[in-house]
């Protein structure tokens, strides 16, 4: 069965000082976006003390990881130069560490960014670009232990929704994380730091996301813990035909069956509705 084909020791997350289990239930992600224009709460907490405050609500609401991001990642989002993202994204790492304990991701693609948030005291980076945007990343990540998101994506932020296709998308998805996996291996970064992520929505058509959902086990025997970012994301508008901030129950719907095909981490952005969704989700999982 999905839950039980983890074992002990690949369902272990390693981030520097830490080891996260992942085996006994699904973890929580909260979304903590720095940034004038992310998707679905862009300009919300573009400042300081409101992406703090922020982040405090969503570990009182019970996440177990937070993912702060200073550099939207949407189609066709204007890149952000490192200087501003540093400006944005440094003084919100440096106090959400200060104050929580839980374990503090940075979504960023530049090794700079990423060195200068780890030293601020973050966990992991979530590297959308997989090891490819900066050729600096995967040294910054070996030297300090730091835990690592590997994401599918088709192109560019720029360009991947302008035409994605696939032969078998499953199977392309599971062979690109191989590759990106054994790139970091050889960068000197333990597989047991690493987590998958298929990247629902970068360079994907609703059908796409549709079908990666529904087979995700398909990418269970890469051996790594599987992460899964579903949340308001287009193709539940598509089938609801919902705008952005009325996607709740639609995301709670694919949180669900994310978990039920072996998610083993959520990121999302509603983190109390979602902690349940994703337990009572793993809960019967365990019983199929
Ligand atoms: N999705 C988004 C951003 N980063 N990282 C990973 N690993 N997986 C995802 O699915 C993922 C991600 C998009 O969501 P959001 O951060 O809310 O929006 P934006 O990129 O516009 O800031």
């Amino acid at each position: 069965m999905v839950l039980s084909s983890l074992t002990p020791d690949v369902a272990i997350l390693k981030i520097r000082d830490r080891i996260l289990a992942l085996h006994s239930r699904p973890l929580i992600m909260g979304v903590v976006n720095v940034t004038p224009d992310s998707f679905s709460d862009g300009g919300r907490y573009l400042e300081p003390s409101a992406a703090v405050a922020h982040a405090e609500t969503l570990v009182a609401e019970g996440a177990d990881l937070l993912d702060i991001g200073a550099e939207s990642s949407r189609p066709g989002a204007e890149p952000v130069g490192q200087e501003e993202e540093l400006r944005r994204l440094l003084p919100v790492v440096t106090e959400v560490c200060r104050r929580l304990s839980v374990p503090v991701s940075v979504d960023t693609v530049k090794a700079e960014v990423a060195k200068q948030a780890l030293e601020a005291g973050a966990h992991l980076i979530n590297d959308i670009t997989a090891l490819r945007g900066d050729p600096k990343m995967a040294e910054v990540v070996a030297r300090s232990g730091a835990g690592l998101v590997l994401m599918h994506m088709q192109g560019t932020p720029a360009t991947m929704q302008r035409a994605p296709a696939y032969v078998d998308v499953l199977g392309e998805i599971r062979q690109y994380l191989a590759e990106r996996m054994a790139v970091a291996e050889q960068a000197g970064i333990d597989r047991k730091h690493i987590l998958l992520d298929p990247g629902i929505g970068f360079g994907k058509n609703p059908d796409h996301n549709l079908e990666i959902l529904g087979r995700l086990d398909a990418l269970l025997d890469l051996g790594r813990p599987l992460l899964v970012g579903v949340s308001r994301k287009a193709f539940i508008g598509q089938i609801l035909g919902r705008a952005v901030d009325q996607r709740l129950f639609g995301t709670a719907g694919a949180v669900a069956v994310a978990v039920w095909r072996g998610a083993r981490v959520l990121r999302v952005h509603e983190v109390r509705a979602m902690r349940e969704v994703a337990r009572v989700a793993a809960a019967i999982a365990a019983h199929a």
